[in-house]
């Protein structure tokens, strides 16, 4: 098994105190893909025309805040339950916004990239290589999901 259970008591713990500032994590993550892919803020329609810098955007805030913590809630509960149990009734929705989107696969590399960023931005007191691969490969279990739904759906 890849995701150990050590993993999970690493993932646990620094969700913990990255949520209590889910809004700051949350723009931190967005900030760092547009970062990697400006392209990507063309997929956001209260993006695209917008001169003024993206954190200052309600919309954005509110968005990247929930995109955050729906990544993070559904982190904590792999372990006990497999990616396809944790997203459940929200995987069809997710898989059809992304395809909606244009999302390809390997998009989803540059948002763990980003993602795990706003982590150790985060938590830096708690950084390491361990904690680095367990949310890595928690997120790997979800993006697995979001991306198999998304070719069942094509
Ligand atoms: C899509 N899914 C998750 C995170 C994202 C961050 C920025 C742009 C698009 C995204």
């Amino acid at each position: 098994r890849v995701y150990s259970k050590d993993d999970e008591v690493l993932v646990k713990k620094s969700w913990d105190i990255l949520k209590k500032d889910a809004q700051r994590n949350g723009i931190n993550f967005f900030r760092k893909v547009f970062e990697i892919a400006p392209g990507a803020k063309s997929m956001y329609s209260f993006l695209r025309d917008s001169t003024i810098p993206f954190e200052e955007n309600p919309k954005v805030k509110n968005h990247a805040r929930y995109v955050f913590m729906m990544t993070g809630d559904a982190a904590v509960q792999l372990g006990e339950k497999g990616a396809y149990q944790v997203l459940d009734s929200k995987l069809q929705k997710l898989a059809a916004t992304h395809i909606n989107a244009g999302v390809t696969d390997d998009q989803f590399e540059i948002v763990k990239e980003a993602i795990l960023y706003a982590i150790e931005m985060g938590v830096p007191e708690l950084w390491s290589p361990e904690l680095k691969s367990a949310w890595g490969d928690a997120y790997d279990m979800l993006a697995a999901a979001v991306k198999a739904e998304m070719h069942a759906q094509r």
